[in-house]
């Protein structure tokens, strides 16, 4: 009894000095039960040192247009970020990875990013199509990825760490519709699209949801293949066809490639292109020239626009960079600016926390609008129509 009453004792008092149980001497506490495995290098509850982030744009391949300004602008915010302490003396460290416009590259370049660099955090990737195949991944780590592009269904689908600050395909593309169709009035249209693409087939399926439901007809579907330069089967058919105008689900390369050769084969200017976010590159005017002229397209970010910071956002980048930002810069920079402010609020680097205070977001002043996140981790902000005049973006009205 006695002996047992002194075992007791001496079991209590090696469990409380941390050396029962198996626990090694000198061992570190876990930080509690069920916290995740990344994140821990800044314990919770205070912010110092660097806190690895990792960025992950399509830097090569066919997406390196939309790519290389996200990696300007998001290296923008997070130097604004460091220079400013808005972190105190903790510092953003973004570790950029090129996912070269592909899955493979994607599931690289995160597989990196966590095993190795352990990260807090994933912006990107790119494009919905890469992002399907690799946002699991962070997911099932229990790290946070905010997706600042990707437009697609069944992004934020794939679980509670993945947010995006990207206004999806099924937001924007109903509001174009409504809005082209009273300011153009067509009712016949051709449609053209992308069928080995995540985000050129989601941009179909909502278009084509949106066309029937504002009573258009759609008299030809057409598609072609990621790379193809070659389009000169399906647009002779639309010409055949006659329509009022071509509803578009393209990348920008690709888009390029068919309104040059829609122009050459004969389909007049009168005959609008109206597409989704892949149009909302500079790039597209630039590489299709005139024949880009008129081409609409829905977008959730305006240069002009009056919002929280964009006036000094554009001048920022055009000072560091020499060329005016697009959409996809307003929205990389807004991720940077998302992230540390869930940061902050955290004021933890473990990526639950993290991912806890991101959810939380409301009504931050962002570039992109007033910004918050709604239950499913989507952006809740109004989209806008732009048109090219000239080789730019204007409004649409
Ligand atoms: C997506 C897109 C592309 C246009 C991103 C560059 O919206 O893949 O979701």
């Amino acid at each position: 009894m006695r002996i047992a009453r002194l075992s007791v004792l001496l079991w209590l008092s090696l469990v409380l000095s941390g050396c029962g149980s198996g626990a090694a001497p000198g061992a570190q506490p876990t930080g509690g039960g069920n916290a995740p495995a990344q994140g821990s290098g800044t314990s919770a509850g205070g912010l110092s040192g660097e806190i690895p982030v990792g960025a992950v744009w399509s830097l090569t391949g066919g997406a390196a247009l939309y790519g290389s300004v996200q990696k300007n602008a998001a290296d923008l915010a997070a130097n604004e970020i460091n220079r400013s302490n808005f972190l105190g003396s903790a510092k953003l460290k973004l570790i950029t990875e090129d996912d070269r416009s592909t899955r493979e590259g994607g599931i690289a370049a995160f597989e990196k990013l966590l095993n190795r660099d352990r990260v807090v955090a994933i912006l990107g990737p790119t494009l919905s199509n890469t992002a399907r195949a690799s946002d699991p991944i962070a997911q099932d780590k229990g790290v946070v990825v905010l997706g600042v592009s990707n437009t697609a269904d069944g992004i934020v689908e794939m679980g509670d760490f993945v947010f995006r600050d990207s206004l999806p395909e099924s937001d924007m593309q109903p509001n174009t519709i409504r809005v082209t169709k009273d300011k153009l009035g067509y009712r016949r249209v051709a449609v053209l699209y992308g069928d080995d693409d995540a985000f050129t087939k989601a941009g179909y399926d909502v278009f084509s949801k949106a066309l029937a439901d504002a009573g258009v007809q759609v008299v030809a579907t057409e598609t072609f293949k990621k790379g193809d330069t070659d389009f000169s089967a399906q647009l002779t058919k639309i010409r055949g066809l006659n329509p009022d105008a071509i509803v578009l689900s393209a990348l920008a390369e690709e888009a390029a490639g068919i309104m040059t050769q829609a122009r050459q084969l004969g389909i007049p200017a009168s005959v609008p292109f109206i597409g989704g976010n892949g149009l909302n590159s500079p790039k597209l005017a630039e590489l299709a020239g005139s024949a880009a002229q008129g081409a609409i397209s829905g977008t959730a970010w305006f240069i002009a626009n009056d919002t929280p910071g964009n006036a000094e956002f554009v001048k920022a980048y055009r000072d560091q960079y020499g060329s005016d930002p697009d959409q996809f810069a307003a929205q990389a920079y807004t991720g940077v600016y998302l992230l540390a402010t869930a940061i902050k609020n955290a004021n933890s680097s473990s990526s639950r926390a993290i991912r806890d205070a991101l959810a939380q977001l409301k009504d931050v002043p962002t570039v992109l609008g007033t910004f918050s996140f709604d239950a499913n981790r989507n952006p809740v902000h109004p989209p806008v129509v732009q048109i090219v005049q000239d080789g730019k973006f204007t409004l649409f009205k």
